[in-house]
């Protein structure tokens, strides 16, 4: 069995990425050492900034960068998703769409993952679009899983899903296949 050292304080995340890669051979172990995160203009320089900055280590690794993107607020909060967590929340971005119809909705999650071993760095990617529910719906996932109604699905949010059922249809899912394409590349790493 390989390994992979996910470095996240998400364990939503975490275990979203074991479950998929696990019948693939591969462990996933989580680490939260704290990595500081650069306020950047994309997912891809922050994940570059972080893989210079935590180096090379002893087991490869694996970072993730992702955010939500509202078309009607602009894109808003894309680079700003944790702090806009943190402070609006999700009953914050709801207030923000207020009276906004279902074609007026329209978001999407990208995912962009860095991994780093014997000295080689690869970068993965995933994307998913869907829009924004009037309401909060759904205790499952984390974040912004209970707003976020993903395209392909049955008009459920993330936040009524099990994580296979998010995984299926998810940015991270997405990420983590963009991974298993170049599964050679990767193992080569671990
Ligand atoms: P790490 O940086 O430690 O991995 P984080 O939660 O800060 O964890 P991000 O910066 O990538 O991760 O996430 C930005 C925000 O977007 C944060 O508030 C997450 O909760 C949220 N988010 C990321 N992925 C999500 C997903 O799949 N579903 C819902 N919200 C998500």
């Amino acid at each position: 069995m390989k390994r992979l050292v996910f470095i996240t304080s998400n364990s939503g995340k975490f275990e979203e990425v074991r479950k998929i890669l696990l019948p693939h051979g591969i462990e996933v172990l989580q680490n939260d050492i704290p990595c500081p995160e650069i306020q950047a203009d994309s997912s891809e320089e922050v994940v570059s900034f972080s893989l210079e900055w935590l180096g090379d280590r002893e087991m490869a690794y694996l970072i993730d960068d992702s955010g939500l993107f509202i078309d009607a607020l602009g894109g808003f909060p894309s680079v700003y998703s944790a702090f806009v967590f943190k402070t609006l929340g999700n009953s914050g971005i709801l207030r923000l769409m207020d009276g906004l119809p279902d074609e007026r909705r329209t978001a999407h999650f990208e995912t962009v993952f860095g991994v780093s071993g014997s000295g080689k760095r690869l970068i993965f990617r995933g994307r998913c679009d869907g829009r924004i529910s009037h309401e909060p719906l759904g205790s499952g996932g984390f974040g912004y899983d209970p707003i976020f109604i993903p395209d392909g699905g049955d008009g459920r949010t993330f936040g009524q899903m099990s994580t296979e059922e998010k995984n299926r249809l998810s940015h991270r899912g997405a990420a983590v296949r963009d991974m298993l394409e170049n599964l050679d590349k990767l193992l080569e790493i671990l």
